[in-house]
């Protein structure tokens, strides 16, 4: 398997976690997000979205979304599940990652930003407002929703795709100077999987393109 991504991707980071949860190697393959690589006629061919992460896998063509590619991983390898076992713990988990993947990360990214600053002429407190509005009130409900299915992660006492999207959606959220101090539950479940070490391995910070301050 080969991973096309970008260390400070929040989408590719969430297949990187999936992948070490999983315990399987792959090959990795940088796509530089802030030179438009992901644009370029190579990587279109992988995923015409132009959006990372693609998963170039053996059986067929490219497999993208995220999301997508960490229900395929855990359909074709099923241990250790990344989904509950009973069929509300799994809506539950799907639900706090849906939260994230569908309602924040889509309003916060790059391309987004770009649009936001380059053809809405919003000014930079107008981006900021726009990120708290949206990422930060997301990440409200998230810690509203974990006050119903949280054990030691996000729903019950093992990780799963909840906590494979919450972990980046934290990390993009501090870059982006969004507060989540006041998250409680999602502070300790969040630094409760940082500890973790499948967790480490996908940490932006450990991954070969990453850029040192
Ligand atoms: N829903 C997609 C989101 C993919 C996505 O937005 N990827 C971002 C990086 S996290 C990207 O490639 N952005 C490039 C851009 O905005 O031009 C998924 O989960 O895979």
């Amino acid at each position: 398997m080969k991973l096309f991504g970008y260390w400070r991707s929040g989408a590719t980071y969430r297949v990187r976690i999936a992948l070490a949860l999983k315990g399987l190697d792959y090959d990795y393959e940088p796509v530089n997000l802030l030179k438009g690589e992901q644009q370029e006629p190579a990587y279109l061919e992988k995923n015409p979205q132009g959006l990372l992460p693609a998963l170039v896998v053996d059986d067929g063509p490219p497999l993208t979304q995220s999301l997508a590619i960490i229900e395929w991983l855990d359909e074709t390898r099923p241990e250790p599940p990344l989904l509950p076992k009973s069929a509300r713990k799994r809506a539950e988990a799907r639900a706090i990652a849906d939260v994230i993947a569908c309602e924040a990360q889509p309003l916060q990214n790059l391309r987004i930003q770009k649009y936001l600053r380059h053809e809405a002429k919003f000014d930079e407190a107008g981006v900021k407002a726009w990120l708290e509005t949206f990422v930060g009130g997301a990440l409200a409900v998230v810690e509203k929703l974990l006050g119903r299915s949280a054990g030691r992660f996000c729903v019950g006492d093992a990780p799963t795709i909840a906590d494979i999207c919450l972990v980046p959606q934290v990390y993009a959220a501090a870059r982006f100077g969004v507060d989540v101090s006041k998250y409680p539950r999602l502070a300790e479940i969040n630094a409760r999987c940082l500890a973790h070490p499948a967790f480490e391995k996908a940490h932006p910070d450990n991954q070969p393109d990453a850029v040192k301050a």
